[in-house]
């Protein structure tokens, strides 16, 4: 990023926590651009890129795509965007994700925004959403819980381990998560 001096916030949880969801009214009360790293990913794929079909497969399987790849479109719409807040949502999703960013871009995260909710509702909320998303099938849905349990849970405890992680109860309805999620932007960003 050169001398572009950021602020970057990592929003983690699991498939349907409400990641985008929640993000969407962080942007809209506390000035920050949302970057989805699977908004990035899935414009690739549509822009007809070389690595398309690639991480349209990967997708498909919920697998986590080569960190080069996604941290190069992390970085692109980081240097574009006039902005110097960013909440980066569903990425890193592993030890290697975060290693590598660190590496790259020499950011640490202000903090980790962790979105707590149970399997059960998440599964719900996914089958319910309707948005023609290639991975929100029942096969894929369960494939893509596994891999945050194996891989993605433990980069959320290596910052708790760091004192770095705000947790928040997500299972609740929308309007009370974005409660407890103000509560946490209004001490640091206001
Ligand atoms: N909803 C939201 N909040 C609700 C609430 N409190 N009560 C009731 N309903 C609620 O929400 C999901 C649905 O639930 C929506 O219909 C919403 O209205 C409702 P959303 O805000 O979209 O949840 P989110 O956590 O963003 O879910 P998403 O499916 O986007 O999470 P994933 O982490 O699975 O998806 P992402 O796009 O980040 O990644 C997709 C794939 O891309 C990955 O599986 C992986 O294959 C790949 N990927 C990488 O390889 N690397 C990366 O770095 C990122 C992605
Ligand atoms: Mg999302």
């Amino acid at each position: 990023l050169g001398d572009k001096k950021v602020t970057v916030v990592f929003v983690l949880g699991g498939p349907g926590s409400g990641k985008g969801t929640q993000c969407a009214n962080i942007v809209e009360h506390f000035g920050f651009t949302h970057l989805s790293a699977g908004d990035l990913l899935r414009a690739e794929i549509k822009s007809g890129s070389e690595n398309g079909t690639m991480i349209q497969n990967m997708i498909k399987e919920g697998k986590i795509v080569p960190s080069e790849v996604t941290i190069k479109l992390l970085q692109r719409a980081m240097l574009e965007s006039e902005n110097n807040k960013f909440l980066i949502d569903g990425f890193p999703r592993n030890e290697e994700n975060r290693a590598a960013f660190e590496e790259v871009t020499n950011i640490v995260p202000e903090f980790v925004l962790f979105f707590d909710c149970s399997e059960e509702e998440m599964e719900k909320r996914l089958l319910n959403r309707n948005q023609g998303r290639e991975d929100d099938n029942i096969d894929t849905i369960r494939k893509r819980f596994k891999v945050f349990v194996e891989s993605s849970l433990p980069v959320v405890e290596y910052y708790n381990s760091k004192g770095k992680v705000k947790k928040i109860d997500a299972g609740k309805p929308i309007n009370e998560v974005f409660d407890d999620v103000k509560g946490i932007f209004s001490l640091s960003h206001e």
